[in-house]
């Protein structure tokens, strides 16, 4: 033991062999070498990178397929869940295939052979950019963690053509390109023509009388298009399970009208299959802002519609009595953007499977559940009635129904007056008619979640609050987590490697082994094999900055690290306020050893969201100058990454030392780049919000810097009017910064390029940064002493990776599926 009482570090194991027998390798390159063959037509001489990767993509999925027939996927599960989201940030596969097949050390071996680099090939692989951010990485990780759990689940989602944008920045300008990661075909994916369904819209409800003489309602659509499946198997971790990822793809009902092409008509000919295929066409890149589209809406009716036809189909198939759908199946809606599954299903049940309005009542709310992600007024998502009406009348109607029973039900047990009912409505009034989609997934749903314990927390007591008091046990707390396959074992094989010979291979199936590294925190022969692999990491992010920069960074610096969505409420600015400050601060006192930092950020910024997207060319604008600045030379390096995705992420994260998770406290629902940090062992800078509150209570408050208001002190603060101004007189050191960036300090060219940003917090500042700017201050300065003390450093990030196994999207799942699915897992 050393001085602390911990037990030493003790020497390596020798690594366990990594393949297992020579034959494999010769059967995986053999299969490679078939596929490059017979599936692509192409020869090692003429292959190029992109075609190894496809080979070998495909001989991987002919493995993923045998694995599902050896789990007995053919046999009907008892109980099977649905998740419904209209995004799954997946990135890439390849890694997570091989990975979760064993066969990584297989694969490499089997190209090596070949004379082909793994990581070559790997690189080649475009990103499934299919979500904007948080929302959609989760839904990512969820399907991993239920693969790997055996819960038997499908994934239901739209197969978009392009995906998030992708991200050039011409002088600090964000420009958005279209990403096109299907136009070299997909090897991951099986098209399901045989799997297609017709979805309707527009058109009038009539009506008709059904045989037992009772009055049915029809609805007479006035368009339809098909939906048409695309299956991609998500394989679980040590190859036990596989489910599918299935993305529906817009199609016209007739490829071409023929009479308008024969009359010469090429261009109108195609006119109605082109917006057929516009549905599924792009993803929206709004993230928080409603798109406040009809394209939104069909989008986001068009893939529930497909999913819950296919569900219903198989449901009878297999059971036949739909009023038993409820005990084999949960439908998880992913925020309110499948919430028309409420009036969906409905329809399904009462117009086409003729169900009473009570059972099929009874079913929808004992099946469907709902996750909401965010409280923030802006992207509570509501709909005009108008439009409604005109797209979807018969569901119209339903909603309708829905909410007249729903205040029947409360005003028949008690007086209630006008303004608590008005709250209560499905249809908002105030601002011109909408439906609020958030209240309506919350009366359709058996189970409500929030994403972190302060979230749901809030959801009680805000927005959902007059609903919560009618049924107390709906919301229920379900903290998001992260798959440790891809953010663990696969992004950092160094800190894995590491992890494994401290606390045994069992870490690899069991995350909460990694609390035996707690034992080696103080150890200074483990923390200087840490450091090392994290040393690795930044040399090889190092490079990636200079290749997408031309900016040179020092890989022995503190890499401080701010990778989001560019918003308000998440407050990269604060962060650039403060590199400004430390700027000015440096250069007044050259002569105190500053120690050396890289603030890095990444992220982009909603097309149309113009405050966003000035604040990365102010980070681009800051970098500039201070990265030419030879009195900060050595101390100071900024560098904004362009084209942020979730191969990036996964480059960065492993090389972070620092975790900027600065949001306003109360608004960021939970956070999952947070977790994803912590676990590979970077500190984190951070508000008391979301679930930085629970990573700061599993790692120690001694291993993490907390600054600022909570959520309570942000309400009080707000309630004063004209705090900003106060806070600013108050800080010269703040004052200091926004004047030079007022005065075009950063922007000689255009002195007023930043004053939108600068007057926004001068004169109301609705986030709260002035506020909070002093003690970030504070916090960031702790940081630079921690720095300067690497005992204590690196004693803390071990004890982050040691201590945050709890955020594993497998404990997650494990809960939604005890407390919300109520389906068993294995
Ligand atoms: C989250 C969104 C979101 N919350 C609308 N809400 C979108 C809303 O394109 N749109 O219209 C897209 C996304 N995304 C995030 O969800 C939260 O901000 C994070 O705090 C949270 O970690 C994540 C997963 O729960």
């Amino acid at each position: 033991p050393n001085d602390d009482g911990a037990p030493a570090w003790k020497p390596p194991l020798p690594p366990a062999p990594a393949v297992s027998a020579g034959t494999d390798v010769e059967a995986m390159r053999d299969a490679i070498l078939a596929k490059l063959a017979y599936a692509l037509g192409k020869s090692p001489a003429t292959a190029r990178g992109r075609d190894w990767y496809a080979a070998t993509a495909l001989a991987l999925r002919d493995r993923v397929v045998d694995a599902c027939l050896a789990s007995g996927a053919e046999a009907v599960p008892p109980k099977r869940v649905y998740y419904l989201s209209l995004e799954f940030l997946i990135g890439r596969l390849l890694s997570d295939m091989m990975g979760n097949l064993g066969l990584a050390a297989t694969v490499k071996a089997a190209l090596g052979q070949l004379g082909v680099d793994l990581d070559a090939v790997a690189e080649a692989e475009p990103d499934a950019a299919l979500g904007n951010g948080g929302l959609g990485r989760l839904a990512a990780c969820f399907m991993e963690s239920m693969a790997s759990l055996a819960i038997p689940a499908y994934g239901y989602g739209i197969r978009y053509d392009h995906g998030l944008f992708r991200q050039e920045l011409h002088d600090g300008v964000q420009r958005e390109v279209p990403e096109s990661w299907l136009a070299e075909g997909n090897p991951w994916e099986f098209e399901r023509p045989d799997v297609a369904y017709a979805i309707s819209f527009g058109g009038d409800v009539g009506m008709t009388m059904g045989p037992d003489g009772a009055i049915r309602r029809v609805w007479r659509p006035a368009e339809t298009v098909r939906a048409v499946a695309y299956d991609t198997p998500v394989i679980g971790w040590r190859a036990k399970h596989v489910n599918a990822l299935r993305l529906w793809q817009a199609r016209a009902a007739e490829p071409v009208d023929l009479a308008l092409f024969n009359g010469g008509d090429h261009v109108g000919a195609v006119a109605a299959r082109a917006r057929a295929e516009a549905i599924s066409r792009v993803l929206y890149p709004s993230d928080g802002t409603p798109a406040g589209q009809e394209l939104r809406l069909r989008q986001e009716y068009f893939f529930t519609a497909a999913s819950l036809q296919d569900l219903v189909a198989r449901h009878v198939a297999e059971r036949g009595d739909l009023r038993s759908l409820p005990d084999h199946a949960a439908i998880q809606l992913n925020d309110t953007h499948p919430a028309i599954a409420v009036p969906e299903l409905m329809r399904l049940l009462v117009d086409e499977h003729g169900l009473s309005w009570e059972d099929a009542w009874h079913v929808t709310t004992h099946t469907l559940s709902y996750t909401n992600h965010t409280l923030m007024p802006e992207a509570l998502e509501t709909w005009p009635v108008e439009l409604m009406e005109r797209l979807l009348p018969r569901h119209m109607q339903i909603i309708y129904l829905i909410n007249w029973m729903h205040l029947e039900q409360i005003t028949k047990h008690r007086k209630i007056g006008a303004e608590e009912l008005a709250t209560l409505s499905l249809i908002d009034e105030e601002h011109g008619k909408r439906v609020r989609m958030g209240h309506l997934a919350f009366l359709g749903a058996r189970r409500v979640n929030g994403v972190s314990a302060l979230h749901t927390e809030l959801m009680r007591t805000t927005v959902f609050k007059p609903l919560h008091l009618l049924d107390t046990d709906r919301i229920v707390n379900k903290t998001n987590g992260i798959t440790f396959r891809r953010w663990l074992h696969n992004a950092n094989p160094g800190l894995t490697a590491l992890a494994v010979e401290a606390v045994g291979e069992g870490v690899l199936d069991d995350p909460t082994r990694l609390a035996g590294l707690a034992a080696f925190a103080d150890d200074a022969g483990f923390q200087a094999r840490f450091a090392a692999v994290r040393r690795e990491r930044k040399e090889a992010l190092t490079r990636v900055v200079r290749e997408r920069t031309g900016i040179a960074v020092d890989p022995a610096a503190l890499f401080d690290v701010q990778i989001k969505r560019i918003h308000e409420y998440k407050r990269q600015l604060l962060n650039i306020l403060e590199t400004v400050a430390l700027y000015q601060a440096i250069k007044a006192e050259p002569g105190r050893d500053w120690p050396a930092r890289v603030k890095l950020f990444a992220g982009k910024a909603a097309p149309s969201y113009h405050q966003a997207k000035l604040i990365i060319r102010l980070a681009s604008d800051v970098a500039k100058r201070v990265n030419a600045d030879p009195d900060v030379a050595g101390r100071l390096t900024v560098a904004f990454l362009p084209n942020y995705s979730v191969s990036l992420a996964e480059a960065m994260i492993p090389a972070a030392d620092l975790s900027e998770q600065i949001s306003t406290a109360g608004l960021e629902a939970s956070g999952t780049g947070n977790m994803k940090l912590a676990l590979n062992g970077a500190l984190t800078i951070g508000t008391l919000d979301g679930a930085n509150i629970e990573i700061r209570d599993h790692v120690g408050a001694d291993n993490i810097f907390i600054f600022g208001l909570d959520a309570a002190g942000v309400e009080r603060t707000k309630a004063e009017p004209g705090y900003a101004a106060r806070a600013i007189a108050a800080s010269p050191r703040l004052k200091a910064a926004l004047d030079l960036i007022a005065s075009g300090g950063f922007s000689p060219a255009e002195p007023g390029r930043f004053l939108p940003l600068v007057d926004e917090l001068r004169h109301g500042d609705r986030f709260l940064l002035t506020a909070d700017f002093d003690d970030y201050w504070r916090a960031q300065r702790e940081v630079d002493a921690a720095w300067c003390r690497p005992r204590t450093w690196w004693r803390s990030a071990i004890l982050n990776t040691a201590r945050t196994a709890w955020f594993s999207s497998d404990r997650t799942m494990r809960e939604y599926a005890d407390d919300i699915w109520r389906v068993r897992v294995a």
